[in-house]
Order: C-alpha cells, then structure tokens, then sequence
C-alpha cells in the first residue's frame, strides 16, 4: 500500500462505496481495489475555463478518507492550472510534454464552459483561447471527462443571454469520448468512481442521453428522498420556516426539482457530514439538469407527469420480484457508507427504468 497515502483500511472502504455506487456485485470492490493498485497511473491535464473552480474545491475540501488525497495517489495529474506549483513557461513546458509523451493515452478533465463568441476572446490562457487550448488538448487525449455542469452544458455562463456564447465541452469535440459528471458543483464521489471503473474496465460506463454515467445519474432525486414519504402523504412546506418546514415536510411547494432531477444526491450525499440540499431545507434547484438549472426560478413548480414510485417500496410487479439489493450487499454497504445509503445505490441499478433516460445502444 505504498502507493496510496490513505490506510489501507479506508481504501477498501472507498472500494467497497464507490462499487456500490456504481452498482457493481458484492465482492467487485477486490477487482477494484486491485486494479487500482496495480494499474499504472492514467495521465490527467486539467483545463479550467469559464467557472467558479467549486468543482476542484469541492474534491479537494473532502476528507474522511482522504478522498482528495486518493485521487491525487490514483491519477498521475501532470498540469492543474490552480494546483501546481509552477507558472507561466514553466507550466506551459509540462503541459506540452506530458501531451507529448502520454499522446492519445491521456484523460483530458475539463473544468468550465468555453466561450465561443468573437473568436473566444473571453476567455485565454497562455495566449491562447479556451477553444484553441480545448481542441488541441482533446485532439491527443484517450478520453475526456467534463466535471460539472459548465463544462458539461455551459452552466451559469450560458443563461441567457449568453454575452460570451458559452457553450459546453460536447459541443465542440464531437470526434472522441466526452463523458459529462455535471452538478454545480458535482459530488466528487461520482468523479472519482468514473476514474476507478476505467481502471478497472478499461473503459468508461455506461452513459445517459446526456452523457452522464447512469449509475450516478439513471434516477430522479425524488425516488430516494427522505421527504418523499410526506410527498406522498400531502404534507408540504409552503413557505421557508413555517411549521411544515420545521417539521421536515416536502419542499415541492418551494420549487423543489427533485421530481425532475436525475442526480443520486439523496443516497450518497455530500462532505463527511452527509448532507444535501434537501436535507438542510433548501429545494434541490436541478444543477445536473441543463433544461433546469439557471432556465427555471428556485420557487417555480416542476411538473409531474410520470410520477415514479419511491424505490424503497417493494415492487408490485411479479417480474421483478426477488430483483431487490442483494442482503449480503446491502450489509456489507450499509456497515460503511449507512444501511439506507448503500441499499439505495444497490437499488438504483437493479430496479427497471423508472423513466427513459438510457441511451440507446
Ligand atoms: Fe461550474 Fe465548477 Fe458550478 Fe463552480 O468550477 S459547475 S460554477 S460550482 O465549480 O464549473
Ligand atoms: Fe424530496 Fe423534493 Fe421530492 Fe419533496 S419534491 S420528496 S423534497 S425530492
Ligand atoms: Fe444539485 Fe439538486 Fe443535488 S441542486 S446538488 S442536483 S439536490
């Protein structure tokens, strides 16, 4: 365990999550941990353009187990524009080298929206525009992974109207894999479980419609929520610090997005501490959702048209029966990451689609 600088107890621990996050069998996480061990450290380039940089914070502000220092051990990050040390030609020098001498087998992570109007002159780095920077990055790289949702959809910088053209990282590169973790900011969990099941599969997971992987983002909010039982009863907050706020009723009335968000937030949850939007009062406001986020008010109602069950409840088709979590799973989840968390991340995969969100193949 040299390689890592977390105990090797909690790398297991991160194996055993992370694999129950992305809805692999019980036992998977020793291939993972395995082949994280073993497998030689990808070579990332980290581009930042139009953002807030929450999404680096937001990975390198976890803690427990060190998650931000497993990622640093997993990835061999060669240029990251706000973590390295270095600056001007020196950094520029490590950027050419290392495209150079890992062509075509580097992760190209992309953090912020591209601006395309007037030729991209909002945004330059080195001299050179976010879209020369992106393209020639991209050109050389195995693979690339849009953290958040400005890379992804061009997030805040893209509402209208839009004085910069910003525009997302799949609007540009059309000839290799662009896969999307969007979130403002994503949980870093659901990054670093994409670059542990390309290690370990040689390949990225399966994507949705939005290019997002599916075990993160296959199921609404809604059906994991803690609130839902009151949804479903009709008991609804319908102001911030009424009685039915206090009580922890549902925030649907406040415009809560849940309903409408493809996001597992409400199973696994953010920081050490285990919360969420909705668990700390605010209604989810659909930051994964670019037809949601920043194009519809907080307090504005989603619709509901194909109201999905809780996936807690147990199935009343007979086909699905005995297609619930695996006891042993859930157990062994629940011991590390909360019985309720783990199950619902086992449940999210096996159940069937709630609503057509997968990509045809
Ligand atoms: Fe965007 Fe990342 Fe929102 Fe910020 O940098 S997804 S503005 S939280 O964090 O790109
Ligand atoms: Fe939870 Fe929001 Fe759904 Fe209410 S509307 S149950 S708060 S996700
Ligand atoms: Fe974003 Fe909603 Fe989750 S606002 S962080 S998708 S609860």
């Amino acid at each position: 365990m040299k390689r890592f600088s977390i105990s090797r107890r909690d790398f297991i621990k991160t194996c055993i999550k992370t694999s129950a996050l992305m809805g692999l069998p019980y036992g998977m996480h020793t291939k993972v941990a395995e082949a994280a061990e073993k497998a030689e450290k990808p070579s990332v380039v980290w581009l930042h353009f139009q953002e807030c940089t929450g999404c680096s914070e937001s990975l390198l502000r976890s803690s427990h187990p060190g998650l931000s220092e497993l990622i640093l051990d997993l990835l061999s990050l060669d240029y990251h524009e706000t973590l390295m040390a270095g600056s001007g030609v020196q950094a520029e020098e490590s950027l050419h080298s290392t495209v150079t001498e890992n062509k075509d087998n580097y992760i190209l992570v992309v953090e912020g929206a591209i601006p395309t109007k007037e030729d991209g002159v909002y945004c330059k780095v080195g001299g050179k525009t976010a879209i020369e920077s992106l393209k020639e990055m991209a050109e050389k790289a195995a693979a690339i992974i849009s953290i958040g949702t400005c890379a992804s959809y061009g997030g805040i910088q893209a509402v209208e109207p839009n004085p910069t053209g910003a525009v997302g990282v799949w609007d540009i590169v059309k000839d290799k894999p662009v896969i999307n973790v969007p979130g403002c900011p994503p949980n870093p969990y659901n990054f670093l479980s994409v670059i542990l099941y390309y290690m370990t599969f040689n390949k990225f997971p399966k994507l949705d419609k939005l290019n997002r992987p599916l075990f993160a983002y296959g199921r609404k909010i809604h059906e994991h929520c803690e609130r839902r039982p009151h949804f479903d009863a009709g008991r609804f907050a319908e102001k911030y610090g009424d009685e039915g706020h206090k009580k922890g009723y549902c925030l649907y009335k406040l415009g809560c997005k849940g309903p409408a968000t493809f996001a597992n937030c409400s199973v696994l949850r953010f920081n050490d501490a285990g919360v969420w939007p909705v668990s700390v009062g605010h209604p989810c406001i659909g930051c994964t959702e670019p037809s949601i986020l920043f194009k519809k008010s907080i307090d504005e109602k989603v619709q509901i048209h194909n109201p999905t069950p809780p996936d807690t409840y147990p199935s009343t088709k007979p086909t699905e029966r005995g297609k619930g979590a695996d006891p042993v799973t859930t157990a062994v989840v629940g011991a590390v990451a909360g019985a309720a968390v783990g199950a619902g991340a086992v449940l999210a995969k096996r159940l069937p689609k709630g609503e057509d969100n997968e990509k045809e193949d």
